[in-house]
């Protein structure tokens, strides 16, 4: 059973912060072989991924890259109905990034000179898609949808597939995305081929998607020769609600993340005792329904909590404090909630919205801030596959106008030339 807090308690400061500091992730220490399976790659290239791939993965594939035919084969065994829900959500997911696009800017200020700044998208990007337990057809359609709308040409898929064996889904969300070039390869040795390039993957300029601690680590190890997203943790729900809530649905809401990962966290917010323990109930008499309760009871047991408050308002700065991936206000008007929320990965308003529906089918990306990064960061968007190019532009006014303080900065940092291509061009013509 989750731990029960009481804000009004004594030692609740205490076990808040030891809820805030639980150490939900239980990476083991990798970084060695990665370092030593990376080098491996950067070496030995298509000949090391095949052996890893038949180390790892128990076959040895007589291509790494999927034909398109072999896609189409794949693809066609997925569940019609799952291939239409995805291709509608897609529909969903495109148009709520395209509105997120940025603008490009130009404008003159008052010297005179024309400043603003563009963006363009990145070249080529390398989408991780995990094998076995964690492959979500969902996940690719959020990682790829918002490459494709910022202008991505090149998107590249690298997934192992255990045994040979692959879910159809996942290659079915490629095609609907637009993803023509997938690779059967995956694990750090994957992440190696996309940053450093083999004689069959030519290499890409960003690494994205969830992976294990292996990936995770051979992320962090190639950040620098090529982007990475942010690391995803194990996923978590905050739902406020009040007492006039169905337990059931809050029930259903804080067990959906439960079963992402033993790891994972769910924590109920409530001002209403009694409909706290008829949430416990719930979820004790939904719980073993569930085909992932051995998951969802960890998650539950371990690393959830419910929190009695005085009053929601008076809750809030708990929600802050836990800056969640994901947030339910789940009352009448939660409009009166929201401008108190400062921290949050995505907030879900009012008693019809289940996380879930954002998970899949709303729109906006499920790739968000775990682990309280929605203190410094946002979920992904198509800003994480363009970047921003300053543009300046002085006519010989403009530069006579700002040129000189240029010059004095340069003098004082003891750098001539500096001070010389400012100082020519207040004195002489360019021809
Ligand atoms: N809630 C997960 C995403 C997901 N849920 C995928 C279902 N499939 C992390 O935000
Ligand atoms: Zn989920």
């Amino acid at each position: 059973m989750a731990r029960r807090l009481d804000m009004q308690a004594a030692g609740f400061e205490t076990a808040f912060a030891e809820l805030l500091s639980l150490k939900r992730e239980s990476s083991p220490e990798v970084g060695e072989t990665v370092r030593g399976i990376i080098a491996d790659v950067q070496a030995r290239g298509d000949q090391a991924l095949l052996e890893l791939t038949e180390k790892f993965d128990g076959y040895r594939p007589a291509s790494l890259r999927l034909s398109a035919d072999e896609i189409d084969e794949l693809a066609a065994k997925a569940n019609p109905e799952a291939v239409a829900a995805l291709a509608r959500a897609a529909d969903r997911i495109r148009a709520y990034h395209a509105l997120q696009t940025p603008q490009n800017e130009r404008w003159e200020d008052e010297e005179g000179v024309v400043l603003g700044w563009r963006w363009t998208p990145l070249d080529a990007v390398g989408l991780y898609v995990p094998g076995g337990l964690a492959s979500y057809p969902s996940s690719v359609l959020m990682n790829a949808v918002p490459a494709k709308v910022a202008g991505v040409e090149r998107l590249v898929m690298v997934v192992p597939t255990p045994k040979g064996e692959a879910n159809p889904l996942v290659f079915a969300a490629a095609k609907i995305a637009g993803v023509t070039e997938i690779y059967r390869v995956g694990g750090a040795q994957a992440v190696a081929a996309l940053a450093y390039g083999t004689d069959s993957i030519v290499p890409v300029d960003k690494i994205v998607g969830p992976g294990n601690a292996w990936v995770a680590a051979a992320k962090r190890e190639v950040f620098g020769q090529v982007g990475i997203d942010s690391i995803a943790g194990p996923s978590e729900i905050l739902v406020v609600a009040d007492g006039e809530n169905n337990p059931d649905w809050i029930a259903a809401d804080l067990l959906s993340q439960a079963e992402h990962d033993p790891s994972s966290q769910s924590v109920l917010i409530t001002d209403d005792a009694a409909f706290a323990g008829r949430v416990t109930a719930s979820i004790e008499a939904m719980i073993g329904k569930s085909p992932r309760t051995k998951i969802t009871r960890a998650a539950w047991d371990d690393n959830s909590a419910i929190i009695l408050v005085p009053s929601l308002e008076e809750g809030m700065p708990l929600v802050n404090r836990l800056a969640p991936e994901h947030l339910e206000l789940a009352v009448e008007d939660p409009e009166l909630l929201l401008p108190l929320v400062r921290h949050a990965g995505a907030i879900f308003l009012g008693r019809y919205t289940p996380e879930a529906v954002g998970d899949y089918v709303a729109g906006p990306d499920h790739v968000l801030p775990t682990a309280r990064a929605a203190r410094f960061s946002s979920g992904l968007s198509t800003l994480d596959f363009l970047k921003r190019t300053s543009l300046i532009a002085c006519t010989k006014e403009a530069v006579r106008a700002i040129g000189p303080d240029a010059a004095t900065l340069a003098d004082e940092e003891g750098l001539w030339a500096h001070g010389e291509s400012v100082r020519r061009r207040l004195e002489d013509e360019p021809h």
